[in-house]
């Protein structure tokens, strides 16, 4: 197996894209594509594969620099990448490279240098930055024929090809054959647009050896950082002084909360990157009179925790109506049990049988001020959030 290095897409496809599969990255134009094939070269590199990358769309060292920019230090593996470029001689300069399509707008030429690194390499990860740039220089029909071929020999040979694909208005004849025939997984990548990209999300059309799964996830690409699921907003509610503002600022790298004036309000905003997520969190105001905020706030959530004191049973009312008020909106929520350092403090059990939870809903326990439990509760949040194990 080859991770693609892409977050949860890995645990969707069974581990990853097994020897002598195509995998085809098929993005609409406009959102940030290119990247997803970068990762998968970035990751089968730390992990100590073989990578060929193919640059079509520009000048090696300028895809060079954008590695760098998402804080991959590519040179570290020089010895195992292979970079093939069919730039440089299109606009007629010099290259450094050692692998170079002599003639970029001819298939043949492409066809020469792929077909021997597919028959001398060990097996490796061939991944192609842009192959939409080369069916516009080569036609749509020679492309096709070419990369069917080189996914046939990579069967042979045990490597996995993985395709960057641009949807430019090919021919629908074209757009067919790519998405249904020529690769084993197609890997769709689109925007939510309202006149300006909002949300960018990725989904699997299709993956011959995993369960097919239609789910899509959001994400978002940092700077450092690469592709990260993108969890716009996670709610953080409970009876006043559970912890709420202690267990935002402990999963958060960076975290404000607005409770300078007392306790009129007391909002708290965080933002956590771990394990390939990022999510932006937020913290209520835990008094009645703020619940129209909560509800406010539930619209527009993806899942929910609740903080508890352990050992202040007098509040369950309280937090229970809270998670009533959130419930209705059907989010996904986690109990945090805080608290768990001190005397008295509840079981998971006793507080499960308190609030008479479905089986179904994770207790956690914490101590938010040591950091305790918290990045395991947004574990098991995320999970049930993007519907993992
Ligand atoms: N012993 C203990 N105290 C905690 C823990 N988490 C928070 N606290 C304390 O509980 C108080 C209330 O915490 P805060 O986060 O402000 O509660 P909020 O009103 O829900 O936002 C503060 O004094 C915290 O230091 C914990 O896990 N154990
Ligand atoms: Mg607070």
């Amino acid at each position: 197996m080859v991770e693609t290095g892409i977050p949860k897409l890995d645990e969707i496809l069974g581990g990853g894209i097994p020897k002598g599969k195509s995998l085809v990255y098929y993005s609409q134009p406009g959102v940030e594509g290119e990247v997803f094939g970068m990762q998968t070269v970035y990751n089968t590199l730390k992990s100590g594969g073989n990578c060929v990358f193919v640059v079509s769309s520009t000048i090696p060292d300028i895809m060079k620099g954008l590695f760098k920019e998402y804080g991959w230090e590519i040179d570290e593996y020089k010895d195992r990448l292979f970079l093939v470029d069919a730039y440089n001689p299109l606009i007629g300069a010099p290259s450094n490279e050692k692998y170079i399509v002599s003639n970029p707008d001819c298939i043949e030429s492409f066809n020469k240098i792929i077909t021997d690194l597919i028959k001398e390499l060990p097996p490796s990860t061939i991944v192609f930055g842009s192959l939409s740039t080369i069916m516009d220089l080569c036609g749509e029909k020679e492309t096709i024929e070419a990369v069917r071929n080189w996914n046939k020999m990579a069967m042979l040979y045990n490597h996995v090809l993985v395709y960057n694909f641009t949807v430019w208005p090919y021919t629908n004849e074209t757009l067919d054959i790519i998405k249904d025939d020529l690769f084993n997984a197609v890997i769709s990548i689109g925007s939510i647009a309202e006149r300006v990209i909002f949300g960018q999300y990725f989904g699997i059309l299709k993956a011959d050896w995993a369960k097919e799964t239609r789910t899509s996830m959001l994400f978002r690409v940092l700077r450092p950082g690469g592709i990260k699921l993108f969890i716009p907003k996670i709610l953080v509610t409970g009876p006043f002084d559970a912890g709420k503002s202690t267990f935002v600022h402990a999963l958060s790298t960076q975290a404000i909360s607005v409770d300078r004036l007392g306790t009129t309000i007391a909002m708290d905003h965080g933002h956590v990157d771990y394990k390939g997520f990022s999510a932006d969190i937020f913290g209520t105001p835990g008094q009645e009179r703020f619940d129209p905020i909560i509800k406010l706030l539930s619209g527009e959530s993806m899942g929910v925790f609740l903080v508890v004191d352990s050992t202040n049973p007098a509040d369950f009312v309280r937090a229970k109506h809270m998670l009533e008020i959130t419930k209705s909106y059907g989010l996904p929520y986690v109990v945090v049990a805080n608290k768990q350092d001190m005397p008295g403090a509840l079981t998971l059990d006793e507080i499960r049988e308190q609030f008479n939870l479905p089986g179904d809903v994770p207790v956690v326990p914490a101590v938010a001020k040591d950091k305790l439990g918290v990045f395991e509760a947004f574990e098991v949040l995320i999970n049930k959030i993007t519907g993992g194990t």
